[in-house]
């Protein structure tokens, strides 16, 4: 068969011996209680690498080009580890390589242990993982475990017939064409449900028809999985990020797509099956987690994952029942609330993700901050806030040169969200302006034009055509402006990532929010043993009154968002100060 009998190594087979003995096991029950009461025990995350780590993810086609064919690639990246070294992150999230047709960029997976050739061969991701240690750099790879691509073997022979070995790797319901088995919508539009006359059967997608759903009631399914984790982790790399993580436990015959029941049972026996073999950082995609969820996820005695990406932070604005697309005002007061809250419900007792962007969000600095008159100070407090945080920090490329958002046209944007929302709105009656306006705002492609290099023909992420416009700003705003730059808003994420490995305060510290009631002011204090951090941030364009510089006096100004130094008892508009007492 296909799948089992290739691209396995001797010690693979070991494994898969041990793992049918835990086959065994999980179906008597035994063993996994055992198993679980063992892991229960220990504080195994207190002491990881990953806590003073600071993760930079990697859009690896809109990155850096080396063979000119428009796309990015795995030999840019490599072209481009100097640059990261420079920086002084410890570790790349590369969004999916794996071989997939590209129908939502590589989240659709057709063979998850090749690489898409339009990324390279699975030797440059050999390459790869060796030259980044070099620099002293890990790869984290992005498991797509919640679907696959339909263009995948297992789904090609599992719409074969019901009777196909391979049909209950998927989620199937029966029917009759045109009445689905209830109303559930995909994540992209449209019906989760897409008809097979073959087999007289729907498939269950939560994304596009082209993302059937993995069902993860089926062993075999999980096993498979796991054999292909652990084929990764043979190769050396140094983590995952899980997408959709908290999908996979769907049931779609009670509408349930996040959180199911049988969530954590499941993650358990993935990470003891898997991750807890090797020192790994991994990081869940987690929309529906709160901190009590969270605790569980990121438990300290390492049973599940490291950490989650919660989106508490990123949805303030979402309206109940309505769409992201449908805007509203940022509250301020909130954003504090939900860092505040997040920060002390989870110290000591799990372990925070801090991030602004990622691929699927539109860029921080024109969302937060000023992307205008203000954008390098802006950029740079939104930096000073986020990092002097407990938690891992996450950086998206570009943003630390502040890289904005983007106002194309609909025939430059090439995202299947945002394609299909553009159409649904449409013919819904919604006005052009109105819906361009929210794609301006959030639209995914935000977060995807090209990396903006140098100031040369398409920002030097490529002599060919870009397979998406780069944003017209950069001239302005590139990487060799900045690197040079002591002012810049690169050499403030270099330095705040210096901090974070010079001071334990910034992994260990308790955090405690100040004026809280403030409405343009964001101040904490991290403290442990007789070391104090306190950060303090103008959120807006208006200058206002410190009423910290009492508490500032005597602490050293570690940071400042601004090149010339200010008053002491006025912030200026977006100023951040990060204070030490040491
Ligand atoms: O995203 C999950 C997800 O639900 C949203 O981020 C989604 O992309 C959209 O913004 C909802 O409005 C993950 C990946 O990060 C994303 O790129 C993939 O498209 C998606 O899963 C499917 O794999
Ligand atoms: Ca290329």
């Amino acid at each position: 068969m296909r799948i089992c009998s290739r691209k396995k190594s001797d010690s693979d087979l070991g494994k898969e011996a041990k793992a049918r003995k835990h086959e065994i096991c999980r179906e008597t029950g035994l063993c996994r209680e055992g198993d679980m009461q063992r892991m229960g025990k220990g504080r195994e995350n207190d002491n990881k690498w990953w806590k003073s780590a600071v993760i930079y993810q990697i859009y690896p086609r809109s990155f850096a080009d080396s063979n000119q064919d428009g796309i990015g690639d795995l030999q840019g990246i490599i072209s481009k580890l100097d640059y990261l070294e420079e920086l002084g992150i410890d570790a790349i999230w590369l969004s999916p390589v794996c071989k997939s047709p590209q129908d939502d960029n590589g989240y659709d997976i057709s063979d998850y242990q090749d690489i898409d050739p339009m990324f390279g061969t699975l030797r440059d991701m050999e390459e790869l993982i060796g030259k980044a240690g070099e620099h002293h750099i890990r790869i984290i790879l992005d498991l797509v475990l919640n679907h696959s691509s339909d263009e995948h073997f297992w789904f090609q022979e599992a719409k074969k017939s019901r009777e196909n070995p391979y049909h209950d790797y998927y989620v199937w319901r029966d029917g009759t064409e045109g009445a689905p088995p209830n109303g559930m919508r995909a994540a992209f539009g449209g019906s989760a449900w897409e008809w097979v006359p073959e087999v007289g059967q729907y498939y269950f997608h939560q994304f596009s028809v082209k993302q059937p759903d993995l069902n993860w009631e089926n062993p075999k399914l999980r096993q498979e999985i796991y054999d292909m984790i652990n084929w990764w982790i043979q190769k050396g790399v140094g983590g995952f990020r899980l997408d959709v993580i908290d999908q996979i436990a769907k049931e779609p015959d009670r509408q349930i797509t996040n959180n199911g029941p049988q969530l954590h049972t499941y993650l358990r026996e993935l990470s003891w099956e898997t991750f807890q073999k090797a020192d790994l950082v991994t990081v869940g995609e987690a929309w529906g987690a709160t901190p009590e969820l969270a605790k569980l996820y990121s438990n300290p005695d390492n049973s599940e994952l490291s950490m989650v990406f919660q989106f508490e932070h990123i949805c303030l604005d979402q309206i109940p029942g309505k769409e992201k697309w449908d805007l509203a005002p940022l509250p301020f007061r909130k954003l504090k609330e939900v860092f505040a809250r997040w920060q002390t419900q989870l110290y000591n007792e799990g372990w925070n993700s801090l991030f602004w962007n990622n691929h699927d969000l539109p860029r921080i600095v024109s969302r937060w901050g000023n992307d205008g008159e203000y954008r390098t100070e802006s950029a740079k407090m939104l930096a000073i806030l986020l990092h002097g945080m407990q938690g891992t920090p996450y950086i998206y490329q570009g943003e630390e040169l502040g890289m904005t958002n983007v106002r194309f046209a609909i025939e430059d944007y090439r995202d299947i969200e945002t394609l299909n929302i553009y159409k649904e709105r449409l013919e819904k009656g919604y006005k052009e302006e109105e819906i361009m306006r929210s794609i301006h705002a959030k639209g995914r492609d935000n977060a995807r034009t090209p990396m903006q290099w140098d100031d040369g023909e398409h920002a030097g992420f490529t002599r060919g055509e870009p397979w998406i416009r780069v944003n017209p700003n950069y001239r302005e705003i590139n990487a060799a402006k900045q690197t040079g730059d002591a002012q810049s808003v690169f050499a403030c994420y270099q330095r705040l990532i210096r901090l974070r490995k010079e001071y334990p305060v910034f992994t260990d510290g308790e955090f405690r929010l100040l004026l809280e009631e403030d409405e343009a002011l964001f101040a904490y204090t991290r403290t442990s043993a007789d070391t104090q951090l306190l950060v303090v941030c103008n959120f807006f364009g208006q200058t206002v009154r410190c009423p910290l510089a009492e508490q500032t006096e005597g602490m050293e100004l570690l940071l400042c968002s601004y090149a010339a130094q200010g008053q002491e008892a006025v912030l200026r508009p977006y100023e951040a100060r990060m204070y030490l007492k040491n």
